[in-house]
């Protein structure tokens, strides 16, 4: 382990990377998917089952952790990572967009935003510094800038706006943040769907200088064609030899494609929340364990797949405890889809590390156009 945050690139394949970032909480392997510990715990799963997974770092939330149980309490009480029993790294996003998609009554100035808590209606206020300074309480290895992600829809002009104030808060999240060896601060490229808008994003994040950078404000609505549009030019915007990180994002052909294009990091909720609505996700595309098809079904979910869900239970089984609402029906298809998802990162990384993408995709697509069986 090394005191220092780097990131080491060791091969490409088209525009599609794999690498190492180092952190001083352990190395996380690129391209990445993050699980979302939003109120400091991956629901249904203890920590060691996430690792067991193959997660090499998880996602938590300045906008929820502020509220409940607070910074200042998970600082007293040693941190985020403590708190949780995570030990290894953490990103925080900066709660920017969750206020916007969450709390209630919300005032937007150039100061920040000014909002009332979706738990129990008090007032607060996020600023960029108010960020940094939470983001430091929680302890968080890769801090993420305060940004304003625009509600779709929005005019081209109310987009540049908000860019541009996004990146305002971008220089004074650089400002706040410091110097903290070990500590990441990413910032966030926003500006829609328009070129222009991306690419005087792009610049200005560049100028200020950031350890990540994230594509933000995309799987708001856009489609995946638009979404890709994008992709197709932004990581090329940004400084080849730091990661790139593609916010909220997304389903298993969303990440393929996002690689494919030149992503080095991804979060999402889908495999955990789906997990508790009876949807996995396999090699051959989503299944609803809801569906009556399986009610005396002996197979496993996926014969090939090895996680405790597939390996000890039937369909049958799985059926039946999602549709009873049992606990362990959310317990096995959140570790079997994000099993999934970690073995698909794997599977990428291994790909782009032997130039064998293309086929890979190939193979991808071909498995899930067959169907489940
Ligand atoms: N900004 C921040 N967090 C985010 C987003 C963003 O644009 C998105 C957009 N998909 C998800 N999470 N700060
Ligand atoms: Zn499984």
């Amino acid at each position: 382990m090394t005191a220092r945050f780097q990131f080491q690139l060791a091969a490409t394949d088209g525009r599609a990377r794999t690498g190492v970032i180092s952190t001083p909480r352990g190395e996380i392997r690129t391209p990445a998917f993050m699980p979302v510990g939003t109120a400091a715990t991956v629901k249904a799963m203890m920590p060691e089952s996430v690792r067991a997974t193959g997660a090499d770092i998880l996602l938590g939330n300045t906008y929820h952790l502020m509220l409940r149980p607070t910074a200042e309490r998970i600082a007293a009480l040693g941190g985020l990572h403590r708190f949780m029993n995570w030990e290894r790294p953490i990103l925080t996003d900066s709660g920017g967009f969750q206020v916007m998609s969450l709390s209630g009554l919300r005032k937007l100035t150039e100061e920040g935003v000014r909002f009332s808590s979706h738990v129990d209606g008090s007032k607060h206020m996020l600023t960029p510094e108010r960020s940094m300074e939470i983001q430091r309480l929680l302890g968080s290895d890769i801090v993420m800038c305060f940004d304003e992600c625009p509600a779709l829809p929005a005019t081209e002009a109310e987009v540049a706006k908000s860019m541009q104030l996004s990146m305002r808060w971008a220089q004074r999240s650089r400002d706040a943040f410091g110097d903290r060896p070990g500590h990441a601060l990413f910032g966030i490229m926003q500006g829609g769907v328009t070129r222009d808008l991306r690419e005087e994003s792009a610049a200005k994040l560049r100028e200020i200088g950031f350890d990540g950078y994230a594509v933000g404000g995309l799987a708001v609505g856009e489609g995946q064609e638009a979404m890709f549009g994008v992709l197709d030019y932004a990581p090329g915007l940004l400084p080849e030899d730091k990661p790139r990180y593609l916010m909220g994002v997304g389903k298993p052909d969303d990440i393929v494609g996002a690689v494919e294009r030149g992503i080095d990091m991804m979060d999402c909720v889908l495999p955990s929340r789906s997990g508790r609505t009876g949807q996995a996700w396999t090699r051959r595309g989503a299944v609803n364990l809801k569906n009556a098809r399986h009610k005396d079904d002996p197979r496993p979910l996926d014969e090939a797949c090895t996680c405790p869900a597939c390996r000890n239970y039937s369909r049958a089984y799985l059926h039946h405890v999602v549709k009873a609402d049992e606990i362990i029906g959310s317990m096995l298809l959140t570790w079997h889809n994000l099993h999934y998802y970690q073995d698909l990162m794997q599977g990428l990384r291994d790909a782009i590390a032997g130039q064998r993408l293309a086929g890979f995709v190939a193979d991808f697509h071909a498995m899930r156009a067959a169907g489940d069986i």
